[in-house]
């Protein structure tokens, strides 16, 4: 199976009238959309999704940011998806986030940068599981994929799974 990716459109992207632009951004790039819905993120889910931030003095902050809205939460598929994610996205901070990622075309914050991505495959998949039951990811054929990847990249993916 290829890697996936969870994503966050936060409340200043639903907002700012930003989910369609995000969304974009990953489809043209080439990735599978496997999951998506809209959510209220609760007070179990903001302490799990931020464990690592709990003590920090922007933790009140952020977490009444992150309920001030519905969030827009997605599963993205691809060859090292948390990466190319990532990279997509830009680094926290939009104003020093690179023209062309998201942060660096629609950010000037850190606390509303826009959009949440997994730092890892360990925490995407964390997250899905705090998000997504069963039966809303999505399994199916995606007719563009030979032409997004050459045959021995998606070779390579078959044979992480047989083996
Ligand atoms: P990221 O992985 O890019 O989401 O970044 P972090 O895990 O470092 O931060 C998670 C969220 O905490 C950020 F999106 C915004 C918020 N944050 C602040 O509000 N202030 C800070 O100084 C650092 C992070």
């Amino acid at each position: 199976m290829m890697q996936r990716s969870v994503v966050l459109v936060k409340p200043d992207g639903l907002q700012r009238g930003l989910v369609g632009e995000i969304i974009h951004r990953f489809e043209r790039k080439g990735m599978k959309l496997v999951g998506l819905k809209m959510v209220r993120m609760t007070d179990e889910v903001v302490d799990e999704w931020y464990a690592h931030h709990r003590d920090k003095d922007f933790f009140a902050d952020l977490k009444g940011f992150m309920q001030s809205a519905p969030v827009v939460a997605m599963v993205w598929e691809g060859v090292e998806a948390v990466a190319t994610v990532r990279k997509l996205c830009g680094v926290t901070a939009g104003r020093q986030a690179e023209g062309g990622s998201i942060r660096g075309d629609f950010a000037m914050s850190t606390q509303m940068n826009l959009i949440h991505a997994a730092d890892s495959e360990e925490t995407a998949k964390k997250e899905l599981g705090l998000l997504f039951k069963d039966g809303e990811i999505f399994d199916y054929d995606m007719c563009g994929l030979p032409w997004m990847y050459g045959k021995q990249e998606l070779e390579k993916e078959n044979q992480a799974d047989n083996g």
